[in-house]
């Protein structure tokens, strides 16, 4: 009988790829959609997935039905991605991020160990937990979370642990640091810029207002790091697992690439919230700072180092920055065509 899966989160940019590289493998996938969801199938259909996944009412703040759904369909593995991922939005409303993050993640292992003992659980953890930790970053950093998102993510991360330690549950958290694709939601750095150039290359928008250019992150390709949630589940023993690329690029050097990629060569000129970029070629504008955009508390630079997940897991990533980059800049011009 083919295997079955729970996915929270399966309508956000990571669910997508986890469903559709579940169904691949022959499982049957179900989801969790929120009741006021505007369209929760839309990341779905872009990957050509809607129509094979199985999809039910619920929220994390709901354990009533998760419990219920969980009783009902007893799947084998549960991946719990919903939360509120955005990190500034995790500021503006914390009790929100808390409870999505750290209670609804509590809200699962409970269901999962109250009415599925033997399903497998992946917990959705993430590099904000290692927050103001210099990099490099691994399993055994300690964790220094700098926002609501981070620390409500480190409560997760600890509860799945506590869950595994004191019942014996197959309960795994992958640290995945930044990764993106075409499917990234809109409030993300890496999606922002890549509208933005797409927008200045048809003159829909002149120029790109950005928060804190310095901030480096280690950004992946959204597929490639499902493929290490499914692998982190299949392991014998439950476990901890860093998933990165292990290298770190600027803002900056996001907004490069991207604007490089619709032909529009940057030079920088300024510091601090002074700081623009110009079009080398017409001295235009295309990049400037807005203080507004910065955060009551940055994380100033993320670098994993994934070398456990490529030993035990034979895990790699596949997508390069550059590729990444490009790929998403060259999605979003097809939307302007
Ligand atoms: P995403 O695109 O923002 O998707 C989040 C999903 O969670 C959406 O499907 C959303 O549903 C759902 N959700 C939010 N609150 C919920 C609730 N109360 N009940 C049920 N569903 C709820 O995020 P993502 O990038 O795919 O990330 C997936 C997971 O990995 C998240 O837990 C995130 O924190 C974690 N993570 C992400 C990254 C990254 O770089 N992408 C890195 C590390 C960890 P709606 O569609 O209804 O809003
Ligand atoms: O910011 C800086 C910002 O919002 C990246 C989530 O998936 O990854 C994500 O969190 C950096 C930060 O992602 C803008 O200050 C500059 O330093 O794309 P982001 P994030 O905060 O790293 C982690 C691993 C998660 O787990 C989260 O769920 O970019 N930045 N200017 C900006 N960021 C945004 N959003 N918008 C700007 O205009």
């Amino acid at each position: 009988m083919a295997q079955r899966a729970l996915i929270t989160g399966i309508t956000g940019q990571d669910g997508a790829y986890l469903a559709a590289l579940l169904l691949d493998k022959g499982y049957d996938v179900h989801g969790l959609v929120r009741w006021d969801a505007v369209d929760g199938a839309v990341r779905l259909r872009a990957l050509g997935v809607e129509d094979k996944v199985t999809l039910h009412w619920g929220d994390l703040a709901d354990p009533l039905a998760l419990a219920q759904l969980i009783t009902r369909i007893q799947p084998n593995e549960i991946y719990n991605l919903a939360a509120l991922t955005d990190v500034a939005v995790s500021f503006a409303t914390p009790a929100a991020a808390v409870g999505a993050c750290a209670l609804g993640a509590l809200h699962v292992l409970e269901a999962a160990r109250l009415h599925a003992p033997s399903a497998r659980v992946y917990q959705a953890s993430s590099s904000e937990m290692f927050g103001t930790a210099p990099p490099p970053q691994d399993e055994d950093t300690p964790m220094h979370p700098a926002s609501p998102y981070g620390a409500a993510k480190l409560a997760a991360y600890w509860l799945a642990r506590t869950y595994r330690d004191a019942y014996g549950m197959h309960a795994s958290n992958g640290i995945l640091f930044n990764h993106e694709s075409p499917l990234r939601g809109e409030g993300f750095v890496t999606k922002k810029i890549a509208r933005g150039a797409a927008a200045i290359a048809v003159g829909a928008q002149t120029c790109l207002t950005l928060g804190n250019l310095d901030a480096q992150r280690d950004w992946g390709h959204a597929r490639d790091y499902a493929a290490g949630m499914w692998a982190m589940v299949q392991q014998d023993a439950p476990g901890d697992y860093v998933l990165a690329t292990g290298k770190a690029h600027t803002v900056r050097e996001a907004a490069e690439r991207a604007l490089a990629r619709v032909g529009i060569d940057l030079i920088w000129e300024g510091r601090g919230v002074e700081e623009v970029g110009r079009c080398r070629a017409s001295g235009a504008v295309r990049v400037r700072v807005d203080p507004a955009l910065f955060r009551p508390k940055e994380v100033p630079a993320l670098l994993g180092n994934a070398a456990k997940a490529r030993r035990a897991l034979c895990w790699a990533p596949q997508v390069t920055f550059a590729a990444l980059i490009d790929e998403m800049v060259d999605a979003e011009r097809a939307c302007f065509t």
